[in-house]
């Protein structure tokens, strides 16, 4: 196509390209899958409910976590908060019912419920961001420390369609804009 020709614009395109690809690359996560942000039902592993089902993913920076709930709150605190249940000056607060929550470094996020005694009875959940930025996901990569093999098929399931149905939207939107622009 002509307007791919012009070598002076090519640098430009690959910059547009890859910057885009950087974003693309970001997963969604459902918080807690179908059950949302709530106080875990004993079956559901009670106290360690939300950690066991962070266990099984992979978090990047970029990545973004979606809570869904009623009448409740989300909120990230200290190690120490965490551990007491309690902050009185939340690093974030949030109780519109669908919170969405960037992780926007490598590191560890502690979410709480600000409802008083619902962290007590469980929800509560550490986040470990891994530090790659940027880096492509490896289909067949195993993440450091390993993961029950039985359990990832259905669990990142919803990650992964997410994923793909944005990267055709937005590349779509972009290539749309490059033949209107170039
Ligand atoms: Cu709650």
């Amino acid at each position: 196509m002509a307007v791919f020709a012009k070598p002076g614009r090519l640098p430009l395109l690959l910059a547009l390209l890859s910057s885009v690809s950087s974003v693309v690359l970001s997963s969604k996560f459902e918080v807690g899958g179908s059950d949302g942000w709530v106080i875990p039902s004993s079956k559901d592993a009670g106290d360690d409910f939300y950690n066991q089902w962070a266990a099984e993913k992979r978090f990047q920076v970029g990545d973004t976590l979606s809570f869904k709930y009623k009448k409740d709150s989300v909120m990230v605190v200290t190690d120490e908060e965490y551990e007491n249940c309690r902050s009185t000056q939340p690093v974030f607060f949030s109780n519109n019912g669908k919170t969405e929550f960037q992780l926007d470094r490598p590191g560890l996020f502690y979410f709480i419920s600000g409802i008083n005694g619902h962290c007590e009875r469980g929800e509560k959940m550490i986040i470990k961001v891994l530090d790659s930025p940027g880096g492509p996901r490896s289909p067949s990569g195993s993440p450091p420390g390993g993961r029950k093999s039985d359990d990832d098929s259905s669990d990142d399931d919803d990650a992964a369609v997410l994923t793909s149905a944005s990267l055709m939207s937005i590349f779509l939107a972009i290539v749309g804009t490059l033949l209107s622009v170039f």
